[in-house]
C-alpha cells in the first residue's frame, strides 16, 4: 500500500519544470567542488515533525490529514514506519532522525515503552536493510513526560534522574542496533523556571555527570556514535543552560567533554538566541566542534521556535559557505527539523515542503561554491587585515611584542590612516552570487 499514490519518485527536472513534485535545483549527481550534491548535503528527514505533527496550535485543533490512523497506538506506529520510508524513498533522502517517543507509544510503564521501541526499531531495521537508508541520529525525549517537568539531567529529583539515564541507555542501544552516526542531547528542560529555588552549579554538574556516564556506556558496549549537544536559549525552559554555541562550548570545556562531544546547531535556535545561524556555525568552527545541523528557519516577526522549512537563499548560502569551509559536515548532516504550516495540511505537503527545503539548500550550496571558488570572503578578509602583514603586524603575530615595545612604537606613530570597509558595496556584490 502506498501513502502517496499520486506522487512518483521525485527527480531533478531543472529550473523550468512545472511539475511541483520535481527538484528544480537539487540535482543529486551534479558535481560541485569535486563532490556530488548528495554527498555535500547529507539531507535527513525528522520523524517528529513529519510523522507526529497534527497541525494543532494553542488556539486550534488538529487539522492535518494523515492516512496512518489505526485502532491502536502500536498499529499507528507501524503504519508510520511504512509511510516514513516511502517519504525517504520518494525524496531520495538517505538519512533520518528520531526521538524515542516519536517512533513508539510510551504505554503505561518504562518497560512497556522499551518493548514498543524494540518492536518498532526491528521494523525500522528491516526497512533500512531493504532500502539502504541510514540513521543520522536518534535522541531520547526527556522533556515531554510530566516527570521531566523540572528537567532530566538537571532535575531536583534523583528518581527522575534515573529514568533519564534509562532512556539514554536505551537510546545508545538503539544507536548501536541501527548503526547511528550521531547521538543527540537536546535539553529542552535542562534550565530553570526561577533562580530563586535553583542551584545552577549543582544542576550543571549533574548534566555533565549524565554525559560522562553516556560516554562510558557507549565505550562499554563497543559502539560510540559522535555525541552532539544541541543549544537553544529558551522554550520550553525560561532559561536553558545550553543557551547558544559559545555557552555550550564553555560547558563542554569546563567538564572536559571536548573529545567526545560536538554541536548540533539549529537555525531557528540561533535566531532565538539573538544570533544569525552563520554566527553559531562560525563559533562552532572556531572550536572545531561543528557536528551537524538542524535546517529550518524562524520568523523574526513572531519570535518563537516556528521551525519553518528553510526557503531563504541568503541564509542557506551563508550556511553552506560555513559547511564548505568546515570541509563538509560528515558524519553529521542537514536534518530538516521543520514542520509544515497549519495551512499546509495535506499529506502531499510533507513532500512539497521537503522539496522546497532541499532546493533552497541546493541553491545555497551552488552560491556558496561560487563564493569559495572566487575567494570572495578570503580576499575581502585578506584586504581588511592586511596591516598585519606589515613588519609591525608580523611581529605582533609572532608574539615578539610586549606592552612596552608596542607603547614605544605607538608614541612615534600615533597618526593612523583608517580605511573604509565599503560594506554596502560588499553586500551588493554578494547579491550577485545568490541568483
Ligand atoms: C526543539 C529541538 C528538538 C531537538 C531534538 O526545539 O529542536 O527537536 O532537535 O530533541
Ligand atoms: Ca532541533
Ligand atoms: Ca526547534
Amino acid at each position: 500500500m502506498s501513502f502517496f499514490p499520486n506522487v512518483k519518485q521525485v527527480q531533478y527536472e531543472g529550473v523550468n519544470s512545472k511539475n511541483k513534485y520535481a527538484f528544480r535545483h537539487y540535482n543529486p549527481d551534479e558535481i560541485i567542488l569535486g563532490k556530488t550534491m548528495k554527498a555535500h548535503l547529507r539531507f535527513a528527514v525528522a520523524y517528529w515533525h513529519t510523522m507526529t505533527q497534527d497541525g494543532s496550535d494553542p488556539f486550534g485543533d488538529a487539522i492535518n490529514i494523515r492516512d496512518w490512523q489505526a485502532d491502536s497506538p502500536m498499529e499507528v506506529a507501524k503504519k508510520r514506519v511504512d509511510a516514513f520510508f516511502e517519504i525517504l524513498e520518494k525524496l531520495d533522502v538517505d538519512y533520518f532522525c528520531f526521538h524515542d517517543v516519536d517512533i513508539a507509544p510510551q504505554g503505561d510503564s518504562l518497560e512497556e515503552f522499551f518493548q514498543n521501541v524494540d518492536t518498532i526499531t526491528d521494523l525500522i531495521k528491516e526497512k533500512m536493510d531493504q532500502t539502504g537508508k541510514k540513521l543520522l541520529w536518534n535522541t531520547a525525549n526527556m522533556f515531554s513526560h510530566p516527570h521531566f517537568t523540572n528537567g532530566a539531567g538537571s532535575t531536583n529529583n534523583a528518581e527522575v534522574y534515573a529514568i533519564a539515564a534509562a532512556q539514554v541507555k536505551k537510546g545508545i542501544d538503539i544507536s548501536k542496533k541501527l548503526n547511528g552516526a550521531n547521538y543527540v542531547f537536546w535539553g529542552g528542560r535542562e534550565g530553570y523556571e526561577s533562580l530563586l529555588n535553583t542551584d545552577m552549579k549543582f544542576e550543571q554538574e549533574n548534566i555533565a555527570r549524565l554525559f560522562k556516564m553516556s560516554v562510558a556506556y557507549a565505550e562499554k558496549i563497543g559502539y560510540k556514535p559522535q555525541f552532539l549537544i544541541e543549544p537553544k536559549p529558551k522554550e520550553p525552559s525560561k532559561h536553558q543552560y545550553d543557551f547558544d554555541a559559545a555557552t555550550t562550548m564553555a560547558f563542554i570545556q569546563k567538564y572536559h567533554l571536548e573529545n567526545d562531544f560536538k554541536l548540533n546547531l539549529e537555525a531557528n535556535h540561533a535566531t532565538l538566541a539573538g544570533h544569525t545561524f552563520e554566527h553559531e556555525l562560525n563559533v562552532a568552527r572556531v572550536y572545531e566542534a561543528l557536528g551537524s545541523i538542524d535546517a529550518n528557519q524562524g520568523d523574526l516577526l513572531l519570535g518563537w521556535d516556528t521551525d519553518e522549512f528553510p526557503t531563504n537563499i541568503y541564509d542557506t548560502t551563508l550556511t553552506m559557505y560555513e559547511l564548505l569551509e568546515n570541509g563538509g559536515i560528515a558524519p553529521g548532516g542537514i536534518n530538516f527539523d521543520a514542520k509544515v504550516r497549519r495551512s499546509s495540511f495535506e499529506m502531499e505537503d510533507l513532500l512539497l515542503a521537503h522539496i522546497a527545503g532541499m532546493d533552497t539548500y541546493a541553491r545555497g550550496l551552488k552560491a556558496a561554491a561560487r563564493l569559495k571558488s572566487d575567494g570572495f570572503f578570503n580576499q575581502l578578509k585578506a584586504e581588511r587585515y592586511q596591516s598585519f602583514k606589515s613588519d609591525l603586524g608580523k611581529s605582533i603575530l609572532a608574539d615578539k611584542e610586549s606592552l612596552d615595545s608596542l607603547a614605544e612604537y605607538a608614541m612615534k606613530h600615533d597618526t593612523v590612516n583608517l580605511e573604509s570597509g565599503h560594506l554596502e558595496y560588499v553586500k551588493s556584490l554578494l547579491n550577485d552570487y545568490l541568483v
